[in-house]
């Protein structure tokens, strides 16, 4: 079993690896940019060491550093997350060249899966089939209009090096083919530095289903079940759930049994997923990741199993303590990522900054993966991920409205965060129905008015209340109300806040001296001070009496500018609504 792990990561997937390691009572160490010296993953590693430098490049992607700590710390295992160096073959053999366990895959699976094409080859040599389409790159549009001609409109052009959805174009008809490739040309070599493209019949409502696999060192490769990804708008995901719900439990076996054949035909091992596109009855091969994926604690809610123990595990060379058959599916789990950006108008504009509240929700079937605590900055060199709430349930509808629970629970102040888009998209009746595709947030979804706006931490409120009960009618019932007030407010009353309310008062009248010279009191109470003397002048809005009345005090103040003539009243007088207490001339 590996002794010491260095976690080549931050945020909540380093907070997740290095629980896991402290479970199964392996050291860990945390490496942290400029920026994460106090980071919380640097706060819960046994050791931590600086790579230097702020941007992801600079640091987290800085091979010589880890390297170097590699060799300082001893650790005998390292774990990438995801991100990062976690699909980097020549990082995966850099680390194992040393001795050192790199927990993943092998690093040919990592350059056969990282080429869309080598890729589809693997699968379609196992029989798993793609989306109808071809493996030959596209190097004349004849090939395009022959394709559509025998399969129909649209077709995907699709960037053979490419990922993430970057580069795929939609052809609608034959007069658009030499367009499309053009540009598909031009965005693969923007983005990927190679222009090969190639093509398949596009699937215009699929669902994104994919298949968790684990596989060992010892020829043993078992599936754990399905999850759905197909709430994302522009290929960031929102929610993901387990199992994808809806689709006959033979197809789902079927899918599973395609990604176990898919990850033997490339001798895969450690976790991975296998992506595939669902419509209509029918799945096809999408892509590989070989990655531990954001998204993995949804699957080890239903199954019970820990990825990362298992990850571990594998690396360290056991064989997987389970078979096919020992994997049951039980209930449902919906997983929802908590990012920094403010979806309003579903601009999802990025919001970092300091956290400076955070009230995290608990309970039955609740789970919170986060990387930061109150205090703790989301910096705008990485991913804005917060953390992710995954809540299970015994089935699809408990976890929903569990999860809905639970995200009314959840106060993040300080950034904006996705929690507004998150529960428009669960407590949509589409999403209900399963009638939601790769397609519906961006084209279905209402994301107007979604408030995602910063909210300001909660003001410390530790001054001590007291009760004040007031009577009040609602149609014509009498209630007695008692409120809990803050005790600064029922002291006696503060010039600036009683003195507001007559001067709108009078001010509502025609002039500085146009109300009435009569002082009335609104309503019964006690006189507790006698503010003039007869024979001072005032001006409209003055204070003549304080009144106190429902355990509240008020100024009854001048009308109208004048001298005061007559005062009718004491201190400690009784009086009743209507009562003229002073005449003003
Ligand atoms: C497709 C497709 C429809 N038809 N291929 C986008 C990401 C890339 N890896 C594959 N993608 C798609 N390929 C065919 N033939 C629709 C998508 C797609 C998608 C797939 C998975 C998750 C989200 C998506 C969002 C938009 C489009």
């Amino acid at each position: 079993m590996l002794t010491k792990v260095l976690v080549a990561n931050r945020g909540e997937i380093a907070v997740r690896v290095i629980r896991a390691c402290r479970e199964m009572g392996i050291a860990t160490v945390a490496v942290y940019s400029e920026l994460d010296r106090n980071a919380l993953h640097v706060r819960m590693a046994d050791e931590a060491h600086a790579l230097g430098g702020q941007t992801a490049a600079e640091s987290y992607l800085n091979t010589e550093a880890i390297l170097g700590i590699i060799e300082r710390t001893g650790a005998d295992g390292v774990h990438p997350g995801y991100g990062f160096f976690s699909e980097n073959a020549d990082f995966a053999r850099a680390i194992t060249a040393r001795g050192v366990a790199f927990i993943g895959p092998n690093p040919d699976a990592i350059e056969i899966m990282g080429d869309k094409i080598s890729a589809r080859q693997a699968a379609e040599r196992v029989g798993v089939h793609g989306v109808p389409g071809t493996t030959d790159l596209i190097t004349d549009p004849d090939q395009v209009r022959a394709f559509g001609a025998e399969h129909g409109y649209p077709v995907a052009i699709k960037a053979a090096f490419g990922g993430g959805g970057r580069g795929m174009k939609v052809v609608a008809d034959e007069s658009a083919v030499e367009e499309a490739i053009e540009s598909a040309q031009r965005e693969a070599l923007s983005y990927f530095g190679r222009d090969e493209i190639y093509m398949e019949r596009y699937l215009e409502k699929p669902r994104h289903v994919e298949v968790q696999v684990l596989a060992d060192t010892h020829g043993n490769c078992v599936y754990l079940g399905t999850r759905d990804c197909s709430a994302q708008r522009r290929h960031q995901k929102l929610i993901e759930e387990a199992p994808a719900a809806g689709i006959d439990p033979d197809v789902l076996a079927a899918m599973g049994e395609a990604a176990v054949k898919v990850a033997q035909g490339c001798d895969y091992v450690n976790a991975g997923t296998v992506e595939f596109l669902y419509e209509d009855g029918e799945f096809y091969y999408l892509e590989m990741n070989t990655r531990l994926q954001v998204e993995h604690p949804a699957t080890e809610m239903v199954t019970g199993v820990d990825l990362v123990e298992q990850q571990i595990r594998v690396a360290s060379g056991e064989p997987l303590p389970f078979a096919q058959d020992d994997i049951a599916i039980s209930g449902h789990a919906i997983e929802v990522r908590i990012n920094a950006e403010d979806p309003a108008e579903g601009a999802f504009l990025p919001s970092p900054g300091p956290i400076t509240g955070l009230n995290l929700p608990s309970g039955f079937g609740t789970r919170w993966d986060g990387g930061y605590e109150a205090g703790d900055e989301i910096s705008q060199f990485y991913d804005n991920l917060v953390g992710k709430l995954i809540c299970w349930g015994r089935d699809r509808p408990t976890a929903i409205a569990r999860t809905l629970r639970a995200l009314d629970e959840l106060e993040v102040s300080g950034v904006a965060t996705t929690i507004g888009a998150d529960v428009a998209i669960l407590a949509h009746p589409d999403f209900a129905a399963l009638a939601h595709s790769t397609k519906w947030v961006e084209e279905t979804l209402d994301l107007t008015g979604i408030g995602g706006a910063k909210i300001a931490a909660p003001a410390i409120d530790d001054e001590s209340r007291v009760p004040r009960d007031i009577d009040v009618e609602v149609n014509g019932q009498r209630f007695s109300v008692r409120m809990w007030v803050p005790e600064s407010a029922s002291t006696p009353a503060s010039a600036t806040g009683t003195a507001k309310r007559p001067k709108r008062a009078a001010a509502g009248k025609s002039g500085a001296s146009g109300g009435s010279g009569d002082v009335v009191v609104p309503m019964q109470g006690t006189i507790v001070k006698v503010m003039v003397a007869e024979g001072d002048t005032v001006d409209a809005g003055d204070p003549i009496v304080v009144l106190e009345a429902m355990k509240m005090e008020n100024n009854v103040c001048a009308e109208k500018s004048g001298t005061v003539a007559e005062i009718r009243v004491a201190e400690g007088d009784a009086v009743g609504g209507g009562d003229v207490i002073a005449v003003i001339k």
